[in-house]
């Protein structure tokens, strides 16, 4: 099969279970692409009261839950520096399965809550240790500086209390955390342009920093391991190698297979997989590897471009099957107001993974 062709049925949409205490925005349909559901996608929205996006899926006592971005249209201009995606909340989605019932369990976290807070609350993910829920989020601080912050709840849903400051020596956007066999969480994190990766040199910042050029070595996404507390790093952040077939680091002109944004970490039958967007290429890529350092060697591509700029995703197994969760702009038309939906992924005996793509 070299096509996923996945139909949720339009009763998801239909199913969805909608806490709209805190939501008084209604999603614009129009007449050929209705919340309903419209078959030229493999996969219908999740949820149609609110827009979401930068799923982060995990499978918490025995339930699925999803930590995604809360989309809204607040009027800020749209640029290179993604001010346009000015989101203020986070809204936790769960269900039993996939295709079933979808609830939205509210305002989990508001940037109004946390004090070092300046703007826009980006994708953000979720992990449990120690007996309690960490929610992982990058936010610019009041200087305009993207930084990654922690906040903390008994149940996986929330409310989350966040902690007074940013996690020391974070920086950028898109947390990733995750949790290897022998119970150790890593943190994988970063993002060029508007996550102001270009900005950070040796876990030094540099305003000024100018952008790569073509045939200059691309940006590297950084790791960290997380301290038993859950919300320091146990080590200075390093940089991650993403390999070709020769061994060699992709450069900047390489911008359909290099590193972008949005990491994701799994392993699969013993191999690290990390999965990344390629931005301006808007491919979701893949490299494997054999510790959660790397280096990865590329594999592929394993969500093709979706509708809307950005391409943002995860992966989680549920019953002895594998997911694929990401988001397009099936019911709005704009970049800036996505909606999660999920398809099934599929390994192929070599361990490679057959690419979804969202549209037949
Ligand atoms: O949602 C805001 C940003 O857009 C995310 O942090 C990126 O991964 C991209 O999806």
């Amino acid at each position: 099969m070299t096509r996923t062709v996945f139909l949720f049925a339009s009763a998801l949409a239909v199913f969805c279970s909608c806490n709209d205490a805190e939501n008084t925005q209604a999603p614009t349909t129009d007449s050929t692409n209705t919340a309903a559901g419209n078959s030229k996608y493999v996969s219908q929205p999740l949820v149609t009261h609110i827009y979401t996006a930068d799923p982060s899926a995990h499978v918490f006592n025995g339930r699925i839950y999803i930590y995604p971005s809360h989309d809204t249209a607040t009027g800020t201009p749209e640029n290179d520096n993604g001010d346009h995606f000015n989101m203020m909340d986070y809204h936790i989605l769960s269900m039993d399965s996939v295709g079933g019932k979808v609830t939205d369990h509210g305002v989990a976290l508001h940037v109004k809550d946390i004090p070092w807070a300046g703007r826009q609350l980006w994708a953000p993910d979720a992990a449990f240790a120690n007996g309690t829920y960490y929610l992982y989020f990058p936010l610019k601080d009041k200087k305009d500086v993207f930084k990654i912050g922690v906040a903390t709840a008994k149940t996986p849903e929330g409310p989350f209390t966040p902690e007074k400051e940013p996690i020391k020596g974070s920086y950028s956007i898109d947390p990733c955390v995750f949790k290897d066999d022998d119970g150790s969480f890593y943190m994988y994190f970063g993002g060029i342009w508007g996550g102001q990766l270009q900005r950070w040199n040796k876990n030094k910042y540099d305003s000024a920093a100018k952008l790569k050029q073509g045939d200059e070595l691309a940006i590297l996404p950084r790791v960290a391991k997380l301290g038993a507390d859950m919300k320091s790093f146990a080590e200075p952040v390093k940089e991650i190698k993403i390999l070709d077939s020769a061994g060699n680091l992709f450069k900047e002109k390489n911008n359909d297979k290099r590193f972008f944004e949005a990491a994701w970490m799994h392993k699969y039958n013993g191999k690290y997989y990390f999965s990344y967007s390629t931005g301006d290429t808007h491919n979701i890529c893949y490299a494997t590897g054999d510790s959660p350092y790397g280096p990865f060697t590329y594999r592929g591509v394993l969500l093709a471009p979706v509708e809307g700029w950005t391409n943002h995703h995860s992966i989680i197994e549920k019953d002895g099957k594998w997911y694929l969760f990401y988001h397009d702009v099936q019911l709005s038309g704009k970049t800036h107001l996505r909606n999660v939906k999920v398809a099934p992924l599929t390994y192929n005996a070599d361990g490679s993974i057959q690419t979804v793509h969202s549209q037949k």
